[in-house]
């Protein structure tokens, strides 16, 4: 019973640790052996560890659905970001002054085309989601009417580096007071979605 409890102890312990790591992981990635349904499954908070995919698709109400990779992200209008950081919602900063090259997520989207039908159809939402069922979300005003817009990327190099560790593609909202939580590693798919 004793060991029962210590047991349990150090399972929430380590939980909520993982919450918002402060390092990047060291394990092991395995990309055959993980289940690419885990996105179905329930995902609050205890999301395991994404695996790289090699393209991103661009979908949902978009007049031209399209599939990026890093190839094809680099021939679009690349940025260079100086510098960012990524704080998680709880204060922990867990990387700190990054330099990065991406796409803004608005570009990628003008290309894909928005199926707005007049001058008032702009209640859209933008999910940004990743092969662990990890995602984030934008609404169309934030990103083509609002700071925020001028600080979301889709990245494929940091410090000089392709990423390796968090997937091919990764998402940064650097205008975000907290970048954290629309950080998202291993990038799959951009979603467009007409509020209903
Ligand atoms: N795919 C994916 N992206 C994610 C998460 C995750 O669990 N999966 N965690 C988020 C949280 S809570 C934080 S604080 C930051 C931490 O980023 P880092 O661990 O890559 O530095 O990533 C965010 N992006
Ligand atoms: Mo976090």
């Amino acid at each position: 019973m004793k060991h029962l409890r210590i047991f349990t102890f150090v399972v929430l312990l380590s939980l909520g640790f993982a919450g918002c790591k402060q390092t990047n992981s060291q394990e092991n990635k395995t990309p055959t052996t993980q289940s690419a349904t885990a996105s179905t499954t329930s995902e609050t908070d205890a999301l395991t560890e994404g695996y790289p995919s090699p393209n991103v698709q661009v979908m949902g109400e978009v007049e031209n659905p399209f599939t990026i990779t890093v190839n094809s992200l680099q021939r679009l209008d690349v940025k260079s970001l100086q510098s960012f950081d990524v704080v998680c919602q709880t204060g922990v900063t867990t990387q700190e002054s990054q330099e990065a090259k991406g796409v803004l997520l608005t570009d990628i989207l003008e290309k894909a085309v928005i199926k707005r039908e007049g001058h008032k159809d702009r209640n859209f939402y933008i999910v940004v989601r990743a092969t662990d069922g990890y995602m984030a979300t934008f609404s169309w005003i934030e990103l083509f009417l609002n700071n925020t817009g001028k600080g979301v990327y889709l990245i494929y190099e940091k410090n000089g580096k392709p990423l390796e560790e968090t997937g091919e593609m990764e998402l940064i909202s650097n205008n975000d007071e907290k970048t954290g939580p629309r950080h998202v590693s291993w990038v799959k798919s951009i979603e467009v979605y007409r509020v209903k």
